[in-house]
């Protein structure tokens, strides 16, 4: 076995200085399954109680200072004064989220949708997108699509792609210069039959024809079952055109569980392609997102064990020797390169990371130190009425 030498370890700790996670804002609400939403006391009763949790989660850890938002659930009547709360907070904005899926209208589709009038809508709220970027200074509009068809023959998929390619060329066409469009594709769900953005190469294909500004984002929940993800990860980091990550694990479906709870072998395996690739380069401009929905567990800690597990298997993939797997590769040793890979996987960081928090001024145990700063009874006793993910102000 190959030991992890100290060169390594120091260079692997300088690179995770400058990692940075963005938090989703609705990972702070209530939120359930078509079930049942489980209430939780304490949870944001707007959007400036959510980036005062998401922040709760980057003094912990250091490593989450955005917030993502999503419009309509977080439209407020003064965006610079949201800016300027979470600035005060330590914290920026991130992402802005459009959302196409709620509305009576798009029941058929939005940016797809054959009929102009709801093209025109669809387009409308993402211009209305572009101005919450200018106010809160955001850079990325992510566009995820509910369109889709629910059985063969609904629909004309072929004019739907094209419908598509329309719009998403008028949204493009609106951005600012430093701004970028990054289009989240997903196999299935809502829509059973067939969906638009359906797989990377649609999204690809889709943000391609619109130029350079506009990327793919991969959400690690939205494959098939056995799907190859770290390949798609090497492939768009390959093609300069993986955007952001919308992190998350799941066992079934698009589960939405803590990153890297399911399998995290393969979230290793993941950021040692974006490792390989060079996305952990801030210049790559790959973007670190959670896309996740407590349901039963407490949403901050949820969040803070999230990150955590983020920078854990950054840090083993960082470890990997690349010296030795790239000469056991190039011998055509099957075996030793698989064990030079495993050994970083199986190197346990945990001590590690938590002396260099502390160096860093941070808390070894950022969970257990969240549960000693009082944050959570405080605002479970002071906020009453708190808002689901989806449906809050
Ligand atoms: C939906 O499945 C997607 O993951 C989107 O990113 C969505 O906008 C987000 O999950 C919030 O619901
Ligand atoms: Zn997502
Ligand atoms: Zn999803």
């Amino acid at each position: 076995m190959t030991l992890i030498d100290e060169e390594r370890t120091r260079r692997t700790l300088d690179r995770l200085a400058s990692q940075e996670i963005e938090l989703p804002s609705w990972a702070f609400g209530n939120s359930g399954t078509r079930f049942r939403v489980f209430g939780q006391p304490g949870v944001p009763r707007d959007p400036f109680e959510k980036v005062a949790d998401a922040a709760q989660v980057h003094a912990h850890t250091g490593l989450a200072p955005a917030v993502a938002l999503h419009i309509p659930w977080d439209l407020v009547d003064d965006f610079g004064k949201l800016r300027a709360h979470a600035e005060d907070h330590g914290v920026r904005i991130g992402t802005i989220n459009s959302n196409t899926f709620q509305d009576e209208a798009y029941k058929l589709g939005s940016l797809s949708h054959s009929d102009t009038a709801v093209r025109r809508k669809a387009i409308e709220h993402h211009l209305e997108c572009i101005d919450v970027m200018r106010a809160t200074g955001s850079q990325d509009l992510k566009i995820w699509l509910a369109d889709g068809t629910n059985y063969a023959g609904q629909d004309d998929m072929r004019a739907r792609q094209d419908r598509l390619a329309e719009s998403l060329a008028e949204i493009y066409a609106a951005l600012d210069a430093e701004h970028r469009l990054v289009l989240e594709y997903k196999f299935f769900e809502p829509a059973f039959y067939h969906t638009d953005v359906p797989d990377w190469g649609t999204s690809y294909a889709q943000v391609s024809a619109l130029g350079e500004r506009a990327v793919v984002c991969l959400d690690t929940g939205h494959h098939a079952p056995g799907t190859n993800i770290e390949f798609i990860v090497m492939q768009l980091l390959r093609l300069g055109k993986l955007g952001s990550f919308d992190f998350n694990s799941r066992n079934y479906a698009d589960d939405d569980l803590i990153v890297g709870a399911a399998d995290p072998f393969q979230l290793f395996r993941i950021m040692y392609e974006v490792v390989r690739g060079g996305g952990l380069d801030p210049a790559s401009g790959v973007v670190f997102m959670l896309d996740q929905c407590h349901n039963i567990e407490r949403k901050i800690p949820g969040q803070i064990r999230s990150v955590l597990n983020v920078q854990e298997m950054t840090a083993r993939a960082l470890l990997v020797d690349t010296d030795a797997l790239r000469a056991a590769q190039a011998a055509g040793d099957v075996l030793g390169a698989h064990e030079v890979f495993m050994d970083a996987f199986y190197t346990d960081v945990r001590p590690l990371l938590a002396d260099w928090r502390e160096s860093r001024g941070l808390p070894a145990d950022p969970l257990a130190a969240y549960a000693a700063s009082g944050y959570q009874e405080t605002v479970d006793a002071e906020r009453v009425g708190g808002t689901q993910a989806g449906w809050g102000a």
